[in-house]
């Protein structure tokens, strides 16, 4: 893809396929030979939607950081390096199933359906939109799609309830949500898994280690793996590359066919790293709480990297059909950083007609 130096962690700017990583890479794909089995499945077409969702998910993100260095928003918090989970998990489900993701997991939003038009309006607190400028957290529930509030781990109970409500119906569907390594120390998310283990419900939780939470490292907040975890609810645990959107996709379809034979919950952990502050204000405090080796580690993971390079090498892997051409994925980043551009001049627009009035903010607030 195109680099970004204003805006592209440094370790992106001038990045280029490293060797060892690459093989790394391909060879996780061949562990599991049920992971095998479903990505063979994947059609060509299949393959450049996860490569779209990839760099969506990331030019979402630079549209954040130029209006945050326009000063037109005053912070953004992002996804940059953790885009293989959220667009992976996302891409893995099935109509009717439902999604809560976090603010870091945008890419689900826009893989579920939501304009990415709508995404920014929420950050620019536009009228037009779910939260009617309350909130940026979004999300758009005919999509399947349950916005979040603020507080990290709250949709857990919320979607064990929705999970609850599959089982019930005997609706084929799953519900999945994010916490981030952090989030999973909190009492919802105890109560919420609980719950859901005790019953068997259809519930992937998503448990996204980026290694940090704020400026507390992994280390200084979790003793156990934690794969651990979920030996205290009796219940299932997969784990996958969290910097790799084949293995989140494979993992997350073996998930949701757990959850499907009543066989859940899930809890699914993905392996990856924040590639910057928590948000745009702390990126330097970010950076200071890891050694630059590690960022210069992660930093050869770039997800989006590393699956283009995996695309052009391997492909489909059927013979030379299989392969895809660099010329393939230019046109198809040339169609997303159109799709964006226009989005984002949508959502300035918005912000210019659409503007919340202040009598608006007491209308609203409860359901009737
Ligand atoms: C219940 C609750 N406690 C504290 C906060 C403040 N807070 C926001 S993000 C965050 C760290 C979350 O870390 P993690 O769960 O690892 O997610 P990450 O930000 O790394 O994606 C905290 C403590 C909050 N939003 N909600
Ligand atoms: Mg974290």
């Amino acid at each position: 893809m195109r680099r970004y130096p204003a805006f592209d962690p440094p370790e992106y700017v001038s990045w280029h396929p490293d060797p060892e990583v690459q093989r790394r890479y391909d060879a996780t794909l061949r562990k599991d030979p049920q992971r095998r089995a479903i990505l063979r499945s994947l059609s060509r077409d299949h393959l450049l939607r996860l490569y779209a969702g990839l760099l969506r998910a990331r030019l979402h993100d630079i549209a954040l950081q130029r209006w945050v260095r326009q000063g037109v928003l005053s912070k953004a918090w992002l996804g940059t390096g953790e885009e293989a989970v959220a667009v992976g998990n996302a891409q893995a489900l099935e109509a009717g199933d439902l999604v809560g993701p976090m603010i870091r997991n945008a890419g689900a939003c826009h893989e579920r359906g939501m304009p990415v038009a709508q995404m920014l309006k929420a950050y620019l607190g536009t009228r037009d939109q779910i939260t009617q400028g309350r909130d940026l957290h979004t999300g758009d529930p005919e999509r399947g799609i349950l916005p979040p509030i603020s507080f990290v781990a709250s949709l857990v109970p919320v979607f064990a309830g929705a999970a609850l409500a599959f089982q019930l119906r005997r609706q084929p569907n799953v519900a999945l949500t994010w916490v981030g390594d952090g989030a999973s120390h909190t009492a919802e998310f105890h109560e919420g898994f609980n719950l859901a283990a005790v019953n068997r419900l259809p519930l992937i939780v998503v448990l996204q280690d980026n290694q940090v939470a704020l400026g507390t490292q992994l280390k200084a907040h979790q003793r156990s793996e934690l794969e651990d975890l979920v030996s205290a609810y009796g219940a299932a645990g997969l784990s996958c590359d969290g910097n790799n959107v084949l293995d989140v996709f494979a993992a997350t379809r073996q998930a949701a066919d757990l959850c499907r034979h009543g066989r859940g919950p899930v809890i699914l952990t993905a392996h990856t790293f924040r590639m910057g502050g928590h948000a745009t204000h702390d990126e330097q405090e970010g950076r200071s709480l890891f050694a630059a080796r590690v960022f210069a580690a992660w930093g050869k993971q770039d997800p989006v990297g590393c699956f283009e390079a995996w695309l052009t090498a391997h492909g489909t892997g059927r013979g030379r059909d299989g392969k895809i051409l660099a010329s393939t994925l230019e046109a198809t980043e040339a169609e997303v950083i159109r799709e964006v551009d226009a989005a984002a001049e949508e959502a300035l627009r918005s912000r210019d007609l659409h503007s919340p009035r202040p009598e608006q903010a007491l209308g609203g607030v409860t359901a009737d």
